[in-house]
């Protein structure tokens, strides 16, 4: 049995995504935001750092989303969200799960924390910096799906389409949207109408950029 510890809209979502691909049974439990709930002293004895997502398996904790996916993925091997071990499209999907949450992910988490550097708010230029960083990463999965789509491993969906998706909704209010990308824009739209999407929007109470 799965816990999730989630917010709506936030990295959890991949994980609250994969549970519903998976079809395993699971239980929702909000960590409020609002109410700071993420440095509860109960929730950080699950997740040191107050950050969402945290899975209980069996009532052990689990952090990191890109980790949990992996673990899921594994757990899981007839749902195939991965390809199969010892596999090139394995080895792909290790790289680009890692490579999304390395230079995207971690990205990301500068640009919606300043504080995570050490201010109430980014100059100008650290902003430009972090926007040019995310709008580089556009640039190169533009390019890689228009040549080896329609998912990030060709022809099979898989758990890199379920962080992918997540992330490129984040960029919903960034200067430049990742839906300016022609090819990822296509992307967005097939990945929005998969049913775990829709079904994950209506769960997390998420209106925009919902298809
Ligand atoms: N590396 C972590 C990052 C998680 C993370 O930064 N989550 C954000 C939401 S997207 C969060 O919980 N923020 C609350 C806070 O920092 O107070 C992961 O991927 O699980």
């Amino acid at each position: 049995m799965y816990t999730l510890f989630y917010s709506p809209g936030t990295a959890s979502m991949v994980i609250h995504q994969a549970l519903l691909e998976i079809g395993a049974p699971h239980e929702l439990r909000l960590v409020d935001f609002d109410k700071g709930a993420q440095r509860d002293p109960a929730y950080l004895k699950l997740n040191p750092q107050g950050v969402v997502p945290t899975l209980l398996i069996d009532g052990r904790p689990m952090v990191e989303s890109a980790a949990i996916l992996m673990m899921l993925a594994d757990r899981h091997p007839a749902t195939r969200l991965a390809p199969a071990p010892g596999t090139p499209a394995r080895d792909d999907w290790y790289q680009w799960i890692v490579y999304l949450s390395n230079s995207l992910a971690a990205t990301y988490r500068f640009w919606f924390y300043p504080a995570d550097l050490g201010a109430p708010e980014h100059s100008p230029e650290v902003r430009a910096a972090l926007q040019r960083k995310i709008e580089s990463v556009w640039d190169r999965l533009d390019a890689h799906l228009a040549a080896n789509g329609p998912c990030m491993l060709g022809k099979e969906f898989s758990g890199v389409d379920l962080l992918l998706i997540m992330l490129m909704r984040w960029s919903r209010n960034m200067p430049r949207p990742v839906t300016e990308w022609p090819a990822l824009k296509q992307y967005a739209d097939r990945m929005r109408a998969r049913a775990s999407w829709k079904a994950l929007c209506e769960r997390e109470g998420l209106v925009d950029w919902v298809a």
